[in-house]
């Protein structure tokens, strides 16, 4: 067989709302352009896309996948990416390495509204992308209506590319704008040429005039023969369409059903023909950068392999990778092109590539690598997490082992954190909502045999006190065997104002408390105050030794010390203890007509609206400012994706303590800590 020589390639993401065939119709390319000889499916587990475990288990993606296959002389990486809101930092992530993204929808009304976080990113990055209306086998809404939706949020214009031919709701066939030629699909087959469809005149007629519109706004020549009614020549039409899509100005649409292969060949040669070459794309990324050979290369995901190894797949920007290439400092293992879970090794990887690095230990996701100190590139914004897990190993020895394992879920997904929470001593794990953090505990169970348990976590409640008490007394004298513990003392207790957090005086006059052991004094008032009367750690409390005695044998620091937790035991239950809990300040962004709904969730939680407003980069979205007990937070997210078609989303900080409602309280307290969720 003779060697194929690859003149070009281009790398594409495969994008889009959640199941809408991303992953079919990566299965759909791969064959078609012969990497795989027979097509898997998502429902029998077997795609390249979702090869790895937790994406089979749950018929799902849930991190980005590459998979590398050739058609024309040009080698196509493609790199589909998970459409669940939740899995969205591995897709931004992944999209600022590639030269065009195919965005894939339903012909859903609601379906299409989803699209707006992802096309504001694909703009706000000048990402090139095109849509693929994937599912046209069950198409019940007419063509126009489906265009519309989308243009309804595309910040860009969008130009039909195609004009489908329907029978029914199934895709049949299609016209393609700029030859103006039908086509009929076969199963298993490329697309036949047919005669135009006359019925469809009038309809295509329309779509592609306002195409021509469209393009013709960035090209004044196009606009003079539109307005001089001359048919422009075809390649002016693909020209405009490639330096347009190139330079993210309009966004052309495709249809096909990715399941049958319909639409996908024509998709390629759209992206053959009209997707910017890598040379291009890097040139945008690194606009400020003299060109150089120096190889430059961008982390777009980290994996750690069932095995155990760590591959970094990266983006060349520009140079060569060659074997045994020392990035960072840090000396590569190998190189390799994926295709899914399937590594096949290369000797190097030239400019323009994706390809997957082993063994660069220390190298995060978005890290810069180059065999010289790396310049400065954009790197992608990291998500917040807003959805947390109390965790603890099921096996009790595993604890030490759970430190490194998080490390390298980190690793691998940044949108993962952990702490281990001071009051509460809980071990949480956040992220981005429930199936995340599912996601996130099984690799820990498969990868690192490390089977996890799971509860809610506490929320940090704290104590205060209502009211001052004076010269309270506490008085320690223990004889045993030796000489005796004496200790005595009387402390003034005050409340400060929110937020001050704890003082301790002393006004002993003529050594009536020596000294050496006012330290011990202010000890036992401390460790007394980290677990007060109500259960939690009190706060916002001044003490004050006034007075005490003491015993020239028998005193002592550790004595003084249980004097003072029992003057502190008498009189913080005097002082009107009371439960205070985190609020947190919060700033929702949804579309505008969810707006009243999630104004309803935040007062129904507890919350208090400090106001809204419609964001000015981002027509039809407002950003609502509220506080929000942090009791309230724990699902949170969940109800607001459930209230915005999934899209809703929120910023959080913690701002302050604030007294719990009476009755409330009452519950947590009877609870000792349990989560004070008011349903
Ligand atoms: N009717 C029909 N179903 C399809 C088509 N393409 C995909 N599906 C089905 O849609 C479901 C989701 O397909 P996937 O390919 O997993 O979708 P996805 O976009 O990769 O999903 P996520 O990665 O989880 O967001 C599966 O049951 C597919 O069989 C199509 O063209 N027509
Ligand atoms: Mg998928």
């Amino acid at each position: 067989m003779s060697e194929k020589v690859i003149s070009g390639s281009r790398n594409v993401a495969i994008v889009g709302p959640y199941l809408s065939g991303k992953t079919t119709l990566l299965e759909s390319l791969l064959f078609v352009t012969g990497a795989i000889s027979r097509k898997g499916s998502v429902k029998d587990g077997n795609t390249i896309g979702d090869s790895a475990g937790e994406a089979r288990d749950r018929r799902m993606s849930v991190e980005v996948s590459a998979a590398s296959t050739e058609y024309n002389n040009t080698r196509f990486t493609f790199i589909d990416c998970p459409g669940s809101v939740e899995f969205a930092q591995e897709t931004y992530n992944a999209l600022i390495g590639v030269d065009a993204a195919i965005v894939v929808c339903e012909p859903i009304r609601d379906r299409v509204l989803t699209l707006a976080p992802l096309f504001k990113f694909l703009d706000d990055w000048e990402i090139p992308h095109l849509v693929f209306v994937n599912k046209m086998d069950r198409a019940n809404i007419h063509v126009l209506e489906t265009l519309h939706a989308l243009k309804a949020v595309s910040s860009r214009p969008l130009v039909a590319h195609q004009y489908p031919i329907m029978q029914g709701e199934q895709l049949t066939g299609f016209i393609d704008m700029v030859s103006e030629q039908a086509y009929q699909y076969h199963p298993g087959a490329p697309a036949d040429p047919i005669p135009f469809p006359e019925h469809l005149k009038a309809e295509e007629h329309t779509a592609r005039a306002e195409m021509l519109e469209a393009l013709a706004n960035f090209d004044d020549h196009l606009l003079e023969e539109l307005l001089e009614d001359i048919e422009p020549p075809q390649e002016e039409i693909l020209s405009d369409l490639k330096m347009e899509l190139g330079a993210d100005l309009v966004v052309p649409v495709f249809f096909g059903v990715a399941e049958q292969d319909y639409g996908v060949r024509p998709l390629l040669e759209a992206l053959l023909r009209e997707a910017p070459e890598p040379e291009s794309t890097a040139q945008r990324r690194l606009k400020d950068s003299k060109a150089s050979n120096t190889p430059l290369a961008q982390v777009l995901k980290t994996y750690y392999t069932p095995q155990g190894g760590k591959l970094s797949l990266v983006r060349v920007w520009q140079g060569k990778l060659t074997d045994g290439i020392v990035l960072n400092g840090v000396r590569a293992g190998g190189i390799y092109r994926l295709m899914g879970q399937q590594q096949h090794s290369v000797n190097e990887a030239g400019v323009g590539e994706i390809v997957a690095l082993s063994r660069l230990e220390g190298v995060k996701t978005g890290d810069i690598l180059s065999t010289e100190k790396p310049i400065a590139l954009p790197k992608v914004e990291q998500l917040e997490p807003v959805y947390a897990l109390a965790i603890t190993p099921e096996k009790r020895n595993d604890e030490v082992k759970l430190s490194a394992a998080i490390t390298k879920l980190l690793e691998e997904d940044p949108s993962l954190a952990w702490e281990q929470h001071g009051d509460t001593h809980e071990v949480i794990l956040w992220g981005q909502g429930e199936i995340h953090l599912q996601v996130a505990l099984d690799r820990l169970r498969r990868k690192y045999n490390l089977p996890m348990s799971t509860h809610l976590p506490q929320v940090p409640y704290k104590e205060t006190i209502r009211k001052t008490v004076n010269s309270v007394h506490g008085r320690y004298k223990h004889q045993s065997g030796g000489h005796g513990q004496f200790g005595d003392v009387f402390l003034d207790i005050k409340p400060l104002p929110r937020g001050e957090g704890f003082n301790f005086k002393e006004t002993i006059v003529g050594g009536v408390v020596p000294r050496q052991y006012i330290p011990g004094v202010e000890m036992g008032v401390r460790e007394f105050l980290s677990h007060g009367p109500l259960g939690f750690p009190v706060v916002d409390v001044a003490v004050t030794l006034t007075n005490g005695s003491y015993h020239n044998v028998d005193s002592s620091e550790q004595a003084f010390k249980q004097a003072a937790r029992l003057a502190m035991q008498t009189g913080i239950p005097q002082a009107q203890p009371t439960l205070l809990e985190p609020i947190l300040r919060i700033q929702v962004t949804t579309p505008s007509e969810f707006t009243s709904k999630v104004l309803q969730l935040l007062s129904g939680r507890r919350g208090q609206i400090l106001g809204y407003e419609g964001r000015n980069d981002w027509q039809g979205w407002d950003n609502i400012s509220a506080y929000l007990p942090q009791a309230e937070m724990q699902d949170f997210i969940v109800e607001l994706r459930s209230l915005t078609l999934g899209v809703g989303y929120f910023h959080w900080e913690y701002d302050h303590l604030q007294e719990v409602p009476e009755k409330l309280a009452e519950r947590v307290i009877a609870g000792n800590g349990s989560n004070g969720h008011s349903k």
